[in-house]
């Protein structure tokens, strides 16, 4: 199989002008939306540049929080899901986002109530999917997650990151294809105890947010300790700016449904 980071194809959703209105955990100021709408050009283009090719979903005005895509699904070369975002302003992008998502895929399985569950609280590693319970994805999203991706032939792992993380991916992702990166707070959790760590630089939490696509690591601009880390371990790091969409508590993943057709 080929490795979990391998992509050629990925969806994105133009921000909308509502997007100033979006949810954030701390309040630092809405984002501009010239600057914003810059960044996710920005963030298309290197999709683009690393050989994806991208669809641009319209922007949707009643959806502030519509242009972070990963949340409302979980696609895989096999199949998607649809999922049941658990913040109310946000459930209904499910419902926006099937029809692209029945476009790409034959098998597409949509949770069932009850129960919540955001793609943001989603990794993807070799062996498993870990779940992250959090503000968004609560016990009964979750179980629903193991048994819909149970049948698409994963293995779903539930995990509870410490209290306060908006995202389980918030505080890690992967940089390979055993290597977590982790901010010191979720890496002295010890949920991933069978992956290598890196551990976030102190003062540069945000960053942990990186986005692993084919052969380059993805990571935030404005984050040099983590960069020079990265890049003394032998990654290859693109640096990208991203201060308006992290005003949206938001990072790389959040703006892409990423996959290998
Ligand atoms: C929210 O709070 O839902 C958005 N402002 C940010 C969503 C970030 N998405 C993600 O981590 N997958």
């Amino acid at each position: 199989m080929p490795a979990f980071f391998r992509f050629d194809r990925a969806i994105v959703r133009r921000p909308a002008a509502s997007a100033v209105n979006g949810l954030r955990a701390v309040d630092r100021g809405a984002p501009d939306i010239d600057a914003l709408r810059a960044e996710h050009d920005g963030y298309v283009e290197t999709l683009r540049g690393l050989g994806l090719k991208v669809d641009v979903l319209p922007a949707l005005e009643a959806y502030p929080d519509s242009m972070f895509v990963e949340d409302p699904a979980l696609v895989f070369t096999e199949g998607a899901i649809l999922l049941r975002p658990g913040a109310p302003t946000r459930f209904g992008e499910t419902a926006e986002i099937a029809p692209a998502i029945r476009d790409h895929f034959g098998t597409v399985i949509a949770l069932e109530a009850p129960g919540y569950s955001d793609g943001g609280d989603v990794m993807v590693t070799a062996d498993a999917v870990y779940i992250g319970l959090s503000a968004r994805t609560d016990t009964a999203g979750a179980e629903a997650l193991v048994a819909a991706l149970s049948s698409l032939g994963r293995k779903g792992v539930i995990v509870e990151p410490p209290p306060g993380v908006l995202h389980l991916k918030t505080a890690c992702s992967m940089l390979d294809g055993e290597t977590v990166l982790a901010t010191a707070q979720l890496a002295d959790a010890g949920l991933f105890p069978d992956l290598k760590r890196v551990v976030v630089p102190e003062g540069e939490e945000p960053v942990a947010n990186a986005l692993r696509v084919n052969d380059t690591v993805l990571i935030a601009d404005g984050f040099p300790k983590t960069a020079a880390l990265l890049r003394d371990r032998g990654y290859t790091v693109r640096e990208l700016k991203l201060d308006e969409v992290m005003k949206l508590d938001a990072g790389l993943s959040c703006m892409s449904l990423r996959w290998l057709a």
